[in-house]
């Protein structure tokens, strides 16, 4: 961690151990189902390192920025994951589908629940440009997502390196454990898009210091993902350092609520 500044949705935080912690990995191979569980309910989200090869998930990388650069050129990118840009083909492509159909995530979410799950077809694709100081706001997923912490987890894939220069997720420390918390800070929040009542707010330096948690943040690489509550408030940082791409992967449990909204593929502009 060598940044003294970071920004996100272009505000600045101190990248400072007042505002960030590190993220704690877990192996997989060596945890037992109960112990995993255990840190899942204690941190709210579970970083896996190498849980996937890295060059798939550098080919998905790829095959999406082909796409995209090919468009980019023609001029002819409609708003990100509407019909018509490449984000919203790449999902419903066979090559995407097999990616996140790859049994080892199901598996995955599985051991995490304990419980018989199913997928969650609808998968986004987030695509922030190199640059762009546009990120994702502090928000929890429990706000978009009918279901409580149990019953829907979500492996978030980074497809490609994504360290903290390049946008990475971060989770606000303990915050799941607070469920009062997002309607707590919520009236008084500075919010750069007023007409979006879901996320709580885009200033994490005053997120940070209005609930005196801090950001846990790591430097991921290609292949590690992580598992996260819906419960737990994350955002993440603008892509200072290249193209950020990343995948939710979603799965519920089978005997909790069920969204027929979750059984179409993704646009951005489903309104969900
Ligand atoms: O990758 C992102 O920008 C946001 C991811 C996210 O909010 C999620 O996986 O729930």
């Amino acid at each position: 961690m060598t940044h003294t500044t970071v920004t996100s949705n272009g505000v600045q935080i101190p990248f400072s151990p007042d505002y960030f912690g590190e993220m704690r990995a877990t192996v997989l191979a060596t945890t037992s189902d109960a112990d995993l569980r255990a840190r899942y309910a204690e941190d709210g989200y579970v970083l896996l390192r190498g849980f996937l090869p890295a060059a798939p998930v550098r080919k998905m990388r790829d095959a999406y920025l082909e796409m995209f650069e090919r468009a980019r050129q023609e001029g002819t990118l409609p708003q990100h994951g509407t019909k018509g840009h490449p984000a919203y083909a790449f999902v419903r492509s066979a090559p995407f589908r097999q990616f996140v159909e790859q049994p080892v995530f199901q598996a995955l979410a599985q051991r995490l629940t304990g419980s018989a799950i199913a997928p969650i077809r609808r998968t986004p694709l987030r695509h922030f440009t190199a640059g762009s100081k546009v990120a994702s706001r502090a928000h929890i997923d429990g706000t978009y997502i009918d279901g409580s912490p149990t019953d829907v987890v979500t492996v978030w894939t980074p497809l490609g390196d994504c360290t903290i220069q390049a946008g990475s997720l971060m989770y606000l420390e303990g915050s799941h454990r607070d469920g009062g918390l997002p309607s707590q800070v919520r009236g008084g929040a500075p919010m750069d898009r007023t007409n979006d009542v879901r996320p709580i707010t885009h200033d994490l330096k005053w997120l940070a210091e209005t609930t005196g948690r801090r950001w846990m943040a790591a430097d991921f690489a290609a292949g590690d993902v992580v598992v996260h509550s819906p419960a737990i408030i994350h955002a993440t940082l603008d892509a200072a350092a290249g193209e950020r791409l990343s995948a939710d992967i979603r799965f519920r449990r089978v005997d909790g609520p069920q969204d027929p909204r979750w059984d179409n593929d993704w646009s951005s502009d489903d309104g969900y």
